[in-house]
């Protein structure tokens, strides 16, 4: 199986910062495997070759002043180059009202379900957004629509009527008589070299003038992406994408590959099937996640928002602080529990390796018993652990056999070790993260 990018490159960095020098050579090599790494991931090769020009050029300039810690260095400077691939800023909606917002993609990106995110993600914002079914092609479509409205309680426009732009008209009518502020229009998947339905939306897209014209882009499209962006782009002008399916195995080359070839921002990522799996899309937290730091700022905010600040700084300040003991072990249990284990599992690092379950959810009741069989001393110092009588002690005390003790501190070791991989990633980062949490901010994300 592959490695993803973000396991290959942590490997690249961890060996890098062991030399003591940066030389000409060693970046050499880290950016050879950067590249095979990148190219892997899908991202298009012209955007390699200037991806690593610009962090070779930004490596050898830097040398003679900070080579005390050269894995961190090429990391920042990575980071730095793919934020900015990515977009730099946070891109918004236009602030016109009332918006009209035009939803294209391929067969099965993810667009209806997007509408429906977009809508609940708008209405949480405090408009009053409205949907409206211009598929009207596959049979079920309108009805999921209609579906998706009547859950968050949000009007659906659907008309039996074969003729798309006058769908379009009659809903921008009766959506102004019921005051929607946001109307998000569905049309049919399509396969860009289907031109009759390209010339049908572009027709929709001339009577209705949106303001927005999103692509909705499977992100596990890998470098058909660049195609599909820029065929879309040219025909449609659009205004933003939208990366959806993140939670899967995607590659993050398609969200980079997109960015260069056409520039249009990412505005939205869609992270799951449910309606609040949506939020906006973030470049530094995906430079972040394809680093392989996780995406930590995400963590932490909903960390903060869930939990509370003051019971989360001292989660985060023992979890990555590198004195992770037992005692850390069962309060982090039973913060992710009140996060959803879920939720939380997709952003952290090593969720590969480290996968949370339904059932091991269950599991996890036996290592609250086991944890609160053992003294505030073995709690502390896991070192006394490697007693037999306090480990027969201790299961028994819980009432389970020995067994399932042993597996408790394997499992509280593969989290001790994913905490250090963090912090070896990029100690600073993790520091500044801390800090700016202290002072109420979260790195250099703007909170709006
Ligand atoms: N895991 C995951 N699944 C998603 C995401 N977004 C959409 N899906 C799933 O992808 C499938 C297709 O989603 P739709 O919204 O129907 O896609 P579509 O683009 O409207 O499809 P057509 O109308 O057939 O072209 C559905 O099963 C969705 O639940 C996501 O972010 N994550
Ligand atoms: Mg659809």
């Amino acid at each position: 199986m592959f490695e993803s990018l973000s396991e290959r490159l942590t490997k690249i960095f961890s060996n890098l910062s062991r030399k003591k020098n940066l030389t000409e050579k060693n970046i050499t090599d880290a950016l050879n495997n950067i590249k095979t790494a990148l190219l892997a991931s899908d991202v298009s090769f012209q955007i390699v070759r200037d991806l690593i020009a610009e962090v070779k050029h930004a490596c050898i300039g830097q040398r003679v002043l900070q080579n005390i810690q050269p894995g961190q260095q090429v990391i920042k400077i990575v980071y730095d180059k793919l934020v900015t691939v990515l977009g730099g800023e946070l891109a918004a909606l236009s602030d016109k009202r009332p918006l009209n917002i035009l939803l294209v993609g391929l067969h099965g990106a993810g667009k209806t379900t997007s509408c429906a995110k977009l809508a609940q993600f708008l209405k949480s914002a405090g408009e009053q957004p409205g949907l409206v079914a211009c598929d009207i092609y596959r049979p079920a479509a309108i009805e999921q629509l209609k579906i998706l409205g009547n859950q968050m309680n949000v009007p659906v426009f659907a008309y039996d009527h074969r003729d798309v732009p006058t769908i379009g008209q009659k809903a921008l009518k009766e959506s102004a008589e019921v005051g929607c502020t946001v109307l998000i229009f569905d049309t049919a998947g399509r396969l860009q070299i289907d031109l009759p339905l390209i010339e049908e939306v572009k027709q929709l897209k001339a009577l209705i003038q949106p303001e927005e014209t999103l692509l909705v882009v499977d992100s596990a499209l890998g470098q058909e992406a660049v195609n599909v962006a820029k065929t879309f782009n040219d025909t449609l002008q659009l205004t933003g994408l939208i990366l959806t399916k993140l939670d899967g195995d995607a590659k993050g080359g398609a969200a980079l590959s997109m960015k260069r070839a056409v520039d249009v921002p990412i505005k939205f990522a869609a992270i799951g099937e449910k309606l609040g799996d949506f939020e906006k899309f973030y470049p530094d937290r995906m430079a972040s996640r394809i680093l392989g730091m996780g995406d930590i700022v995400s963590l932490v905010e909903k960390a903060q928002s869930e939990i509370g600040d003051a019971a989360f700084d001292q989660m985060a300040n023992r979890a990555l602080g590198g004195d992770f003991t037992i005692e850390d072990f069962l309060t982090q249990l039973q913060q992710m529990k009140k996060l959803g284990l879920a939720g939380l599992a997709k952003w952290l690092p090593g969720v590969s390796t480290f996968k949370i379950s339904d059932q091991q959810e269950h599991e996890w009741k036996h290592i609250e018993a086991i944890i609160l069989s053992m003294t505030v001393q073995e709690r502390r110092n896991p070192c006394l652990l490697n007693s037999t009588y306090r480990r027969l002690r201790i299961s028994k005390g819980a009432g389970l056999p020995i067994s399932e003790f042993n597996r408790f501190l394997k499992r509280y070791q593969t989290m001790k070790k994913m905490f250090q991989k963090i912090r070896k990633t990029d100690p600073s980062q993790l520091q500044n993260m801390l800090q700016s949490f202290h002072n109420g901010q979260l790195l250099n994300v703007k909170k709006d």
